[in-house]
């Protein structure tokens, strides 16, 4: 029972929990053939924008982390355990310039979603690479994905290609599309009138 009470309050308001993991994504799922041609961009406001090649940025250093997902089409799963890149180890490549407040996450397809930089940084965040033991497959996002577990799971961009700062807000894909900006599940921030 203290068990069941602890996980409903880890549960934000109007989700209910899932033990699958649900596929949602916007567009076709990018099939890799060559990832020689893959690559990995950091750029905007920072002194010196870099490309990380496939094997770079696989050579990064990874860690577990623990945590809970809360999708806005109301499907929250808990326990959720990955193994992920800190997003440290990419921030040590290069150097921000002090305008930078916003971050912009450009997928596969030109799809984007945007965040502040404190979101981004936070030691929560990273850039996942298994989850439960297993290779994000195809459709959760392989290679690489974002993961912001505080934020709506819309903000964890699957096929993560590339991170670029900026000074002021700008929405992404779905922001654009009605989304809330910022997408704090605990305060429902779901659409744009949230
Ligand atoms: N590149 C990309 N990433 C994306 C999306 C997308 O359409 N394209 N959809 C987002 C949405 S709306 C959700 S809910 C989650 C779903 O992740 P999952 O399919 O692994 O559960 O991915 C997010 N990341
Ligand atoms: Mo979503």
């Amino acid at each position: 029972m203290s068990e069941l009470l602890h996980k409903a309050d880890r549960v934000p308001p109007g989700q209910t929990l899932t033990d699958g993991f649900p596929v949602l994504h916007y567009g076709s799922v990018p099939h890799y053939k060559d990832l020689s041609k893959w690559d990995f961009k950091v750029f905007g406001l920072v002194e010196e924008a870099v490309t990380l090649s496939y094997d770079e940025f696989m050579g990064l250093p990874k860690q577990e982390y623990k945590n809970d997902i809360h999708c806005v089409t109301t499907w929250s799963k808990l326990d959720n355990t990955w193994e992920g890149i800190p997003v440290s180890a990419v921030m040590e490549r290069v150097k921000l310039k002090p305008e930078a407040k916003y971050v912009m996450l450009h997928a596969e397809h030109g799809w984007t979603t945007n965040l502040p930089i404190e979101d981004f940084l936070a030691e929560t965040s990273f850039f996942g690479l298994k989850h439960n033991g297993v290779e994000l497959t195809p459709d959760h996002g392989y290679p690489v994905r974002m993961v912001v577990p505080h934020l709506y799971f819309w903000k964890s961009a699957k096929w993560l290609r590339g991170i670029e700062f900026m000074e002021r807000d700008k929405p992404g894909f779905w922001e654009m599309n009605g989304y809330h900006m910022y997408g704090n599940p605990w305060k429902e921030q779901r659409y744009d009138f949230d």
